[in-house]
């Protein structure tokens, strides 16, 4: 059983889709990021830089609980402990690690900004820093949309959790200043993993979520 302490936000979903994916039974808990929860000791003492997403693994290394931040890392541990959703050959291994540090390095924080200067303060005097993370998030559009010109899915034929990490960041590109239209590749390939049913399954879990109610999964 995971205990995810957690919220609905693009980098919360990634965990509940991974563990619906994987079929690990798991209990969310509601970490409300709007009211302050995420600064609570008993939240800071599994996540200190106050962030969700966070887990609790009760049969974690040696069959004892273990508690983790970081979305990327989470999937990681996740992909590990159940052998799904990263390549075992070292190569597809190595290309799925280097497309969720580009998540994590740089889809996450930059499309975080320019959704931040879109949506939250619009006014002239952000024109600039609009202007530049908008430019940069389009650029990272490309990139992404490259990648997936030859390629079914981002580290090639097999989905993996670089698509999860990706994918759960792409929702609502024109809050971030973006057209879905500009990039077909990446249009395609987010759809086929909408279609998925634990991106279905996710949607339900988050409603509760945001309820303030826990959700017990055994996918
Ligand atoms: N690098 C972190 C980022 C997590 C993050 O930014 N979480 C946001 C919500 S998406 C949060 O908890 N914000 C609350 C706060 O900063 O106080 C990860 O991927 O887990």
């Amino acid at each position: 059983m995971i205990d995810v302490y957690s919220w609905t936000t693009g980098n919360a979903r990634k965990v509940y889709i991974m563990l619906e994916e994987t079929g690990l039974a798991y209990t969310a808990h509601p970490v409300n990021i709007g009211k302050g929860d995420q600064f609570k000791p008993e939240f800071l003492s599994i996540s200190p830089n106050n962030k969700i997403p966070a887990i609790v693994d009760r049969d974690g290394p040696g069959g004892t609980p273990y508690s983790m931040f970081e979305s990327g890392a989470i999937l990681m541990y996740l992909a590990e402990k159940t052998g799904q959703l990263i390549p075992a050959d070292p190569v597809g291994r190595y290309q799925t690690i280097q497309w969720s540090m580009f998540q994590m390095g740089d889809v996450g924080p930059i499309f975080g900004q320019a959704g931040h200067y879109v949506d939250k303060t619009g006014g002239p005097e952000h024109a600039v820093a609009r202007e530049h993370f908008v430019e940069d998030a389009r650029r990272l559009m490309r990139v992404i949309d490259g990648r997936l010109s030859d390629n079914d899915y981002i580290v090639g034929p097999d989905f993996t959790i670089a698509d999860i990490l990706i994918w759960s960041w792409c929702r609502e590109p024109e809050k971030r200043g973006l057209n879905a239209d500009d990039y077909p590749n990446f249009k395609r390939w987010f759809a086929t993993i909408a279609a998925r049913p634990a991106i279905a399954a996710v949607d339900k879990v988050c409603v509760e979520i945001r309820a303030g109610r826990d959700v017990r999964r055994d996918p």
